[in-house]
């Protein structure tokens, strides 16, 4: 790792600036079970992946280089009235070769700082001097790295059968049976009340979503790629972003695959990682702000790091003030630390449980955990294509990035529901009809519990209360 990369990070981590981002992600189930994989550049025979742009193979070679931002790339808030011309010709930052682009149209004041070609060698060297110019110029508020964001790896854990509940909505896909977290969530007496409104909008800001599968392409809007700020959303080298998007909303009772959580809804695909599951928090916060500027109201992150970063926050504060209800996981790696976005204000964090409604061992947890999802050998949509995932067209993983959208399609289905309700609102109800687990009443590990769609869907707002 560049020394002054690492000193960056460590500089930065002090003013509690600093981060990686890490996916909260998977693992394979059947023969291989127990075994973590490394998805990381780990690509599949016959992969179909298309060839990786400049920025994505640069994200990609920093993570895989175990960098933990991208070299030679800030990200920086202009004070008001200033422009990026103004601070890129300030001082020390003048002789540091840098090129600007605006990080969004929405995000007004953020740019993305870039080396150019000519200036890349030197400055590599010299993050750590240029994000201090960077800081001390004039018309900068703040300057933080480009983080580096990746999916994570936990390990599996055995999944049991349950019994269907009777007397309520049960769809016809044939993989149903075998998806057990529906049962443990009551999904079918809430099918039998709402499946979400077909105007409403779910954004899962990810991988991308595979644009060719059965169970997800007629309902997919085109989305966006803000890895190489370029449309579409609707491709998936990697199979993650596909994995999740089943879960909250494959088409149901099709006759085909399987059931997800919001049936009706709109799928919104963002596509904030590469193929190999890398991207930066340039990437993650634009993503968050097209999603909220493209009429998401449900913004599911299966992603999170470390440590917190400025513009994320704002990226999560404009979404916030668009009326959106964002969702993000804990965390895989089993403790108590906090992992960003979810553990921001605001936004609604997911831990993970198991079949036997327990909590998944590699769940993190804290007082910022809002409510618990199955999360543990989910079986969804995977690409249809070779991917990362071990398998095509449907697979099992585990994660806490395997409970956040199924609390995303809740969310959904309550916001279809109870229109009324603001995003806030909508959080403290799945909160108040979710299921109690582990200590009574709220606890760091379960949060208020394990959702129950049948309940949220059939109790009045404000009916109960914790
Ligand atoms: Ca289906
Ligand atoms: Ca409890």
């Amino acid at each position: 790792m560049n020394q002054n990369v690492r000193r960056v990070i460590s500089a930065v981590a002090l003013t509690s600036l600093a981060a990686t981002m890490v996916a909260c992600q998977n693992q394979q189930l059947g023969p291989a079970a127990g075994v973590p994989r490394t998805n990381v550049g780990a690509n599949s025979v016959n992969n179909t992946r298309a060839p990786q742009s400049a920025n994505a193979a640069a994200i990609d070679q920093a993570a895989r280089s175990g960098l933990q931002a991208v070299p030679g790339e800030f990200i920086v808030k202009l004070k008001p009235g200033a422009t990026a011309q103004a601070a890129l010709s300030q001082g020390n930052v003048r002789s540091l070769n840098l090129q600007a682009k605006p990080l969004s149209s929405a995000q007004s004041g953020f740019v993305l700082m870039k080396a150019s070609a000519n200036g890349m060698g030197a400055l590599r060297t010299n993050d750590a001097q240029a994000l201090q110019a960077l800081q001390s110029n004039p018309a900068v508020l703040y300057a933080e790295p480009n983080y580096i964001v990746k999916l994570n790896l936990p390990a599996n854990v055995k999944q049991a059968p349950v019994q269907a509940a009777p007397g309520s909505f049960k769809p016809n896909d044939p993989m149903y049976a075998q998806q057990y977290a529906h049962q443990k969530t009551a999904s079918e007496a809430g099918w039998a009340i709402e499946q979400g409104n077909k105007d409403l909008i779910l954004a899962i800001v990810d991988t991308g979503v595979d644009g060719k599968h059965p169970d997800l392409a007629a309902k997919l809007l085109p989305g966006y790629n803000t890895v190489d700020d370029k449309p579409s959303g609707q491709s998936d080298g990697n199979g993650h972003g596909t994995h999740c998007a089943g879960i909250a909303s494959a088409i149901t009772n099709n006759g085909v695959g399987v059931a997800g959580y919001a049936p009706n809804v709109k799928i919104l695909p963002v596509k904030v990682l590469s193929d190999s599951g890398s991207g930066s928090y340039a990437s993650v916060a634009a993503g968050i702000v097209y999603a909220a500027d493209n009429g998401a109201k449900v913004i599911s992150m299966s992603l999170g790091g470390p440590s917190n970063s400025k513009v994320v926050e704002e990226a999560v504060k404009h979404a916030l003030s668009k009326g959106a209800i964002l969702i993000a996981a804990m965390g895989n790696d089993g403790n108590g630390s906090k992992s960003y976005p979810a553990a921001i204000a605001g936004v609604m964090a997911v831990g993970a449980t198991d079949s036997a409604d327990k909590l998944a061992r590699f769940s993190q947890y804290g007082t910022w955990n809002s409510v618990t999802a199955p999360g543990v050998d989910i079986l969804s949509s995977f690409p249809t294509h070779a991917s990362d995932m071990p398998g095509v067209n449907y697979g099992s993983i585990s994660g806490t990035s395997m409970a956040t959208p199924a609390v995303a399609g809740l969310a959904a289905l309550v916001r279809s529901k109870f229109p009324q309700l603001n995003a806030a609102q909508v959080k403290t109800h799945i909160e108040a009809t979710s299921d109690d687990l582990g200590d009574p009443g709220y606890d760091i590990r379960f949060g208020f519990g394990r959702i129950n769609v049948a309940k949220a869907l059939s109790t009045a707002p404000g009916a109960v209360r914790r």
